[in-house]
């Protein structure tokens, strides 16, 4: 029992940027990405996923966690709320 997990979960935190700034995940495999806020740098609170065509306020927002499609290989890159912050995540 729990031995096998099925979902890949990761974590960001985000302060003086994102810790890390790039996460990988399996292809194939449900996954979900959790943002852990700890600055009270408002920009840094919003992230922004173009390519999901998504924007979540990290600090309004009481669910942290965004479900990331694992369909296909290559990077989703994101980044905060005034674009000065990146970070990737990988599909492979
Ligand atoms: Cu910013």
């Amino acid at each position: 029992m729990g031995l096998f997990k099925r979902k890949q979960s990761k974590t960001i935190v985000v302060d003086k940027g994102y810790e890390p700034s790039e996460v990988h995940f399996k292809q194939g495999k449900e996954a979900e990405l959790t943002f852990k806020v700890k600055t009270d740098n408002t920009c840094l609170q919003k992230v922004v996923i173009k390519d999901l065509g998504l924007e979540k306020d990290l600090f309004n927002d009481p669910d942290k966690t965004i479900q990331i499609p694992t369909d296909k290989r290559g990077e989703i890159p994101f980044a905060c709320g005034m674009d000065m912050f990146h970070g990737k995540i990988v599909i492979d």
